[in-house]
C-alpha cells in the first residue's frame, strides 16, 4: 500500500530543544492543515508556516510546518514536516493527533523506501543515508555522503553501458547472421570488449574490498609468549593503562580490546594471553581464546623479546602465523639493540611499528579515499556479475551457441542492475531495442 499517508517522529526519542515529525502521502498537507487551522494545500512548496496545534480547541504547542508538494520532496509525495518543542510527551501527543487524523505510523525506513520506489534515489543512495546516520568517524561519513550523492551509480553506469553494448552486438549476431561473419565479430569485438569489462569490474571489486576493510577497522591481534610485553604494547598503542602489566608470566588471561587510529587507519586491537604450554586451568582457557582470536584476525602482531634468545614457543608462534598478514616486532629494545623491527613498549617507543602499519595499509588507505562499492551486498552482486561474464567468455571461447552465451550475459546484467535496485526484465529489452532503432 503505497498510497496511504504515513507519519513518524524523525528526531531522537529524547528531550531536546525541538523535535521533527514527518508526514508523507496524499493526506499529509490536509492533516497538517487541520491541526494548525490553516490551509497549507494552497501554499507554495519549500515554505514554512507558523501555527498553533489545537486539540478540541485547547492549544497543544506552537509549531512550524514545512510544506513540500509531490514530487518535489524527499519521498516524492506530499510532505509536511512539523517542527515542535522537543519534549518527549508533547512530541508523542502531536504524533497521536496526526494518527487520529488518519495517518498510519510509518515502518522503519519507510520514508526512504518510498523515496526509492518513487524514483527519487537508487538503492545505493538509500544505503548511503543509513550509513551516514550511523557513521562513527570521518572516513565512513565521507564514503556515505558520496554514496548518498550517487557515487556508486556513477561507478557502475559505465559497466552497464558497455555490457549492454556487448549484449546488443551478440543479438545482432543472432538476428542478422548474414550481416557479419559470426566468428569474426566474436573475435574482433565481443571478446576484447568482454576482457576489458572484466578488467574494469575486477579493479572495482578489489579496490572496494580494500576500502570496506579499512573503513571497518582492521581486527588486529597481539600474540607472543608470556612476559614479552604484549599488554605493555597494547597500552602504548592506546596511550592508556588498559591492560594489567606485571613481571609475572601469565598476567593476561582474558582478551583485552581497544581501538586505536594510526594515520587514518583504525585498528581494533586485541591483547591476548601469552601462548605457551601451560597446566594452569585458567591460563589454558586464556590461551585457547588467544588462538581463536588469531583465527579471526586480519593482522597479527607477533611480539618477541629482543633481550632473550628465541625459544621454542617463539618459533612455534612464528611458524603458526607465517602465512598470515603479520608484523614481527622485537620488544624491550631498550635492553638490547637489534637490527630487526624493534620497539620499547614500556617507554612508549613504538614508532617503527606504527610506521610499518602505515606502510602496510598504504594501498588500502588510497582505496578508502576512492569512490567504491560500499558494502558486502554491493560487492557480492559485482562478484556475481563478474563470474557470469567469465562464464560467457569461456562459452564464447569454446565456440558455444551465441544464445547460450546471452544467458550468462543477462545474468551478469541483472546482478549489476541489482546493485542500484534497477533490475527489471523489461529494462534490458527496452535498452537493446532503443539501440537497434538508431542503426536499423
Ligand atoms: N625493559 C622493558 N621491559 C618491558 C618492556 N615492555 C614490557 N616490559 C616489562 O615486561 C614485563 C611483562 O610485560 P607485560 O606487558 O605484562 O607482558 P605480556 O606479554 O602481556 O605478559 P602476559 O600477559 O603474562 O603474557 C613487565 O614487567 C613489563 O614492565 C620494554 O619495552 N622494556
Ligand atoms: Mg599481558
Amino acid at each position: 500500500m503505497l498510497k496511504d499517508t504515513i507519519a513518524a517522529i524523525a528526531t531522537a526519542n529524547a528531550t531536546g530543544a525541538v523535535s521533527l515529525i514527518r508526514i508523507s502521502g496524499d493526506e499529509a498537507l490536509n492533516i497538517a492543515s487541520e491541526l494548525i487551522g490553516k490551509d497549507l494545500n494552497k501554499e507554495k512548496g519549500y515554505t514554512i508556516h507558523y501555527g498553533t496545534i489545537r486539540d478540541k480547541g485547547e492549544p497543544v504547542d506552537e509549531v512550524l510546518v514545512s510544506v513540500f508538494h509531490a514530487p518535489r520532496s524527499f519521498t516524492g509525495e506530499d510532505v509536511a514536516e512539523i517542527c515542535c518543542h522537543g519534549g518527549v510527551f508533547i512530541t508523542r501527543k502531536i504524533l497521536t493527533l496526526i494518527l487520529g487524523h488518519g495517518a498510519r505510523l510509518a515502518n522503519r525506513g519507510e520514508f526512504t523506501q518510498r523515496a526509492f520506489l518513487n524514483g527519487k534515489m537508487d538503492l545505493t543512495q538509500a544505503e548511503g543515508i543509513n550509513d551516514l546516520i550511523l557513521a562513527p568517524d570521518e572516513m565512513k561519513a565521507k564514503s556515505a555522503v558520496h554514496s548518498l550523492k550517487g557515487s556508486v551509480r556513477k561507478l557502475i553506469e559505465p559497466l552497464e553501458e558497455e555490457l549492454t553494448q556487448i549484449i546488443a552486438n551478440i543479438e545482432v549476431n543472432i538476428d542478422y547472421p548474414e550481416y557479419d561473419d559470426v566468428h569474426q565479430l566474436t573475435e574482433e569485438e565481443i571478446l576484447p570488449a568482454a576482457e576489458k569489462w572484466l578488467k574494469e569490474i575486477g579493479n572495482i571489486i578489489e579496490t572496494s574490498r580494500q576500502a570496506v576493510r579499512i573503513r571497518e577497522g582492521i581486527d588486529t591481534v597481539i600474540l607472543g609468549r608470556p612476559n614479552v610485553g604484549k599488554s605493555s604494547l597494547l597500552n602504548a598503542m592506546l596511550e592508556e593503562d588498559k591492560a594489567i602489566v606485571t613481571d609475572i608470566a601469565g598476567t593476561t588471561r582474558d582478551l583485552v580490546e581497544g581501538t586505536v587510529r594510526i594515520g587514518g587507519i583504525t585498528l581494533n586491537l586485541i591483547d591476548t594471553a601469552g601462548i605457551h604450554s601451560s597446566e594452569d586451568t585458567v591460563e589454558k582457557i586464556g590461551i585457547r581464546k588467544s588462538l581463536q582470536a588469531l583465527k579471526k584476525a586480519q593482522l597479527v602482531i607477533v611480539v618477541l623479546n629482543a633481550a632473550e634468545e628465541l625459544t621454542d614457543d617463539d618459533r612455534e608462534l612464528l611458524e603458526m602465523t607465517k602465512d598470515r598478514r603479520r608484523i614481527v616486532v622485537y620488544n624491550k629494545a631498550d635492553l638490547k639493540k637489534t637490527d630487526q623491527l624493534s620497539i620499547s613498549a614500556v617507554n612508549g617507543e613504538i614508532s617503527q611499528l606504527t610506521e610499518e602499519i602505515r606502510r602496510m595499509y598504504d594501498s588500502e588507505l588510497f582505496a578508502a579515499d576512492q569512490d567504491t562499492l560500499n558494502n558486502e551486498r554491493q560487492i557480492g552482486l559485482a562478484v556475481t556479475a563478474e563470474q557470469a561474464m567469465k562464464d560467457a567468455v569461456d562459452a564464447l571461447k569454446a565456440g558455444m551457441e551465441t544464445d547460450l552465451v546471452t544467458i550468462d550475459l543477462q545474468r551478469s546484467w541483472t546482478a549489476l542492475k541489482e546493485i542500484t535496485g534497477k533490475a527489471g526484465k523489461e529494462d534490458l529489452l527496452d535498452e537493446i531495442f532503443s539501440r537497434f532503432c538508431l542503426g536499423k
